[in-house]
């Protein structure tokens, strides 16, 4: 039998982890010899220049004008249908219950029960749409009749189960990093531009919604600053940042904090850092933990949902209660102060992020869930 697959994968393509994950799993996939079809209204961000074996089915949303909201829902399972029909899909996986889950399941029922469904589940979708009373039922058939669920932390499978009261198996598989991408760069020269020799650099990077807590970051910064001297780097935009732009002037440390905005070139930007600060409320995985690992990097966090999995507390970081600011800069100038332990941490941080996280370890474990749904164990 053929061992080679025709996978359709659907994510949010314009934004997080989860299109990260869902897009650098296809490549490796397509690498692998597997045919990959991305079905999505835009074309995934990382997915860069030509690659064999991967193919992208953009979804057009009808603008009828009887519509007050154009269907994009509808319009994205019909697409699902068609191209798992003239493709002859053997596999949609798809990242999220919400919308895309369910968008699957109705093409199945278009297409047939040999289209297999695989759903991711990254976090949002269960943190936060499950809790709402008009999407809970909706969320629970999505992980009931989908032929396997995944999720991506220990934490956000015992929270799904607990939330929506589910009892099937969800089977846990940790996000990953393209390790050909994400290794310590040598960044002396744009560092440079930031901070003189003797000065540390923290780093914060998120799409600023409030559950990352962005303003822990600047008093975790203010705290350290006033000991050590230190710049602070932020990456990315959200709704937060204006309030935080707002913060770091009041706090008069402006001349101390630099706002990037989005970046392409991550692992680049990341390896300037020597602590990167992740204290969010709510956090599925953390995979700006997992890149700043695998470039040599600890984060300084909170104890929230799968960080634990993910961040080993003081082997490659130190995680604290939620909130508590104080600690996370007294762990920051822990580091900071004896060279040794932060050598040893970013030892630790390349082993493990190389190790029960590596590309190749991940991308197996879901090909085995594929061929397992298809009866081809
Ligand atoms: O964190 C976000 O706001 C973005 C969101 C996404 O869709 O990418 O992230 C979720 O999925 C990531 C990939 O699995 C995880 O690393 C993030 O922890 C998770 N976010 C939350 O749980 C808040």
């Amino acid at each position: 039998m053929d061992p080679f697959l025709k996978i359709g994968i659907t994510c949010y393509p314009t934004l997080g982890g989860s299109g990260v994950v869902a897009t650098e799993l296809g490549k490796l996939l397509a690498e692998k010899g597997h045919e990959v079809h991305f079905i999505s209204h835009s074309v995934p961000f990382r997915l860069g220049s030509y690659h064999k074996n991967i193919f992208y089915h953009e979804v057009e949303v009808s603008d009828y004008y009887v519509f007050r909201y154009p269907p994009y829902d509808l319009s994205l399972a019909t697409k699902m249908a068609q191209v798992a029909k003239q493709q002859n899909l053997d596999i949609l996986h798809v990242h999220y219950a919400v919308p895309h889950a369910v968008c699957a399941l109705l093409a199945k029922q278009m297409v047939g029960d040999k289209l297999k469904i695989v759903t991711t589940l990254h976090g949002t979708d269960i943190t936060v749409l499950a809790q709402d009373e008009s999407l809970k039922d909706l969320i629970r058939l999505a992980i009931n009749e989908s032929d396997a669920v995944t999720s991506v932390s220990r934490d956000l499978m015992k929270e799904t189960c607990e939330v929506l009261d589910i009892t099937r198996e969800i089977e846990l598989t940790y996000n990953f990093v393209d390790e050909r991408v994400y290794y310590p760069r040598d960044t002396k020269t744009c560092r440079s531009e930031f901070a003189a020799p003797d000065e540390k650099v923290l780093m914060h990077i998120s799409n600023f919604r409030p559950v990352k807590r962005v303003g822990d970051v600047v008093d975790v910064f203010h705290m350290v600053n006033a000991e050590v001297p230190s710049q602070l780097l932020f990456v990315g935009e959200g709704p937060d940042l204006p309030k935080i732009q707002w913060k770091v002037k009041e706090l008069g440390i402006a001349d101390r904090v630099h706002f990037l905005g989005k970046q392409d070139d991550i692992a680049h930007v990341i390896s300037m850092a020597d602590v990167l600060l992740l204290p969010s409320e709510k956090e599925s995985f953390g995979l700006v933990a997992l890149e700043a690992m695998a470039c040599g990097i600890p984060t300084i966090g909170s104890l929230a949902g799968g960080i634990p999995e993910l961040v080993a507390h003081g082997e490659t970081g130190f995680l604290s209660p939620i909130g508590d600011t104080r600690q996370m800069a007294d762990d920051t100038l822990a580091l900071f102060r004896d060279e040794q332990l932060a050598n040893r941490l970013r030892e630790a941080c390349l082993a493990r992020a190389t190790g029960e996280f590596s590309s190749d370890l991940i991308t197996l474990r879901y090909e085995s869930i594929y061929y397992k749904v298809l009866g081809r164990k």
